[in-house]
């Protein structure tokens, strides 16, 4: 299959890139490097230096002779996406080419600005270059779990059945998201939902929990070929800040009471939810939403696991709850639907103490690159 991955250089892009090249699919990556300028520019560099994305490319085909075409450019200058979509003509499109960070889209008003128009044009782009290039090209969108919230009711995968004054329909899940980042994707899902429903295009979109994880078959034939790990206040997720502070000797930082309970998945997850959904397409005209994670943890409980874990290696790790920067509930009902997937043949890979000492040890062993300033959390919602 034709697959067109933008965001190519991203946490979850690269990754993502070599696997379906490996698996034997025509890949295609583009990027603006919006990400690499945004962590310079707010000092949240990761704990190791990537090659840049040509360069990343370039690598992966002399390791495993598999090749990826690569454009640097963005996204939301539609003239050069319209002319990628009708060049590579992709029979899959994988949308990752959002400003992904909560913290940064609240950070002021140049942030929020950039994080509202980079993720909507994007968007918006991606559809109209589909409609005119390439209208039989499945869109796999990544949303996130964070649309949802957290309502104190069942969260259900995408949709709900809604009877009212004897009448019944089915209309998107409720959305309230706790940041602005959070909230584009919120539109992004209505501006997909509107043209699904007008041009009959055919569209998964993916509500991902926080991931974790370095590891990929591919990731592990070179050093090079790693992810860009953040431990950062700005890009870090949760499980990925604490192993670093754990290596760091930080207490794990906490926020608030710790109560706030999100749906995680391994690296390797996404990957294999990624494939699931492009090698079992929805119909066309479908808007087909799918939760994608594997376990629900409260902060509390990650914090311990890894606790737990670093004990296990013989490292004595801390938790340090601090003063919360972000409006969101610290104790609250959380249990969100997770069935497509499963039904699609998911085999989750749980969040094991092995896991977490491979990458416990892998940081450790690049200690000396932790910045501590960069851990604790510079942004504010207030
Ligand atoms: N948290 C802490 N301590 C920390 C960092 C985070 O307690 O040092 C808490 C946060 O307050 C939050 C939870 O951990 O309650 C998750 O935070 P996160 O930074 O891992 O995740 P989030 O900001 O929600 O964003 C990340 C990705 C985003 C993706 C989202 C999925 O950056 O791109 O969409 O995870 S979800 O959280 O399901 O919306």
């Amino acid at each position: 299959m034709r697959v067109l991955i933008l965001g190519g250089d991203g946490y979850l892009g690269w990754p993502t890139a070599m696997h379906f090249a490996a698996a034997g699919h025509d890949v295609g990556a583009v990027d603006n490097y919006a990400r690499r300028r945004i962590a310079s520019e707010t000092d949240s560099l990761p704990l190791f230096a990537t090659p840049d994305l040509a360069q990343r490319a370039q690598r992966f085909e002399a390791t495993s002779n598999h090749h990826i075409d690569v454009w640097i450019g963005d996204c939301t200058d539609y003239a050069f996406l319209s002319e990628v979509v009708r060049a590579f003509q992709p029979e899959a499109i994988i949308h990752f080419a959002e400003q992904p960070s909560a913290p940064y889209s609240m950070k002021d008003f140049a942030t929020a600005r950039f994080t509202l128009n980079n993720n909507l044009n994007t968007t918006f782009n991606v559809l109209w270059a589909i409609h005119e290039h390439a209208p039989q090209c499945h869109l796999v969108k990544l949303g996130t779990m964070g649309e949802y919230g957290t309502p104190n009711i069942d969260i259900e995968e995408g949709w709900i059945d809604i009877h009212h004054n004897g009448r019944q329909d089915r209309f998107l899940f409720p959305r309230q998201a706790g940041s602005l980042y959070h909230t584009t994707k919120v539109l992004d899902t209505d501006l997909i939902w509107f043209y699904v429903r007008t041009w009959g295009l055919k569209c998964t979109d993916l509500m991902q929990g926080p991931v974790y994880g370095l590891f990929t078959p591919q990731s592990r034939l070179d050093k090079a070929l790693l992810p860009n790990f953040h431990y950062d206040d700005i890009f870090g997720t949760v499980l990925n800040r604490f192993i670093v502070q754990v290596a760091a000797g930080v207490p794990m930082t906490v926020y608030g009471k710790g109560g706030q309970v999100r749906g995680y998945l391994n690296l390797l997850d996404t990957l294999q939810c990624l494939e699931l959904a492009i090698t079992r397409p929805p119909a066309d005209g479908e808007l087909r939403i799918l939760n994608q994670f594997t376990e629900t943890f409260s902060v509390n409980e990650l914090a311990e696991r890894v606790k737990d874990a670093a004990a296990g290696l013989g490292i004595t790790a801390d938790i340090k709850p601090i003063a919360n920067p972000r409006n969101e509930k610290e104790e609250h009902y959380y249990n969100p639907k997770f069935t497509g997937f499963k039904a699609l043949g998911l085999k989750p890979h749980p969040l094991t103490s092995e896991v977490l000492a491979e990458m416990i040890d892998y940081a450790v062993s690049l200690k000396d690159n932790i910045v501590p300033k960069r851990i604790f959390p510079r942004v504010s919602w207030n």
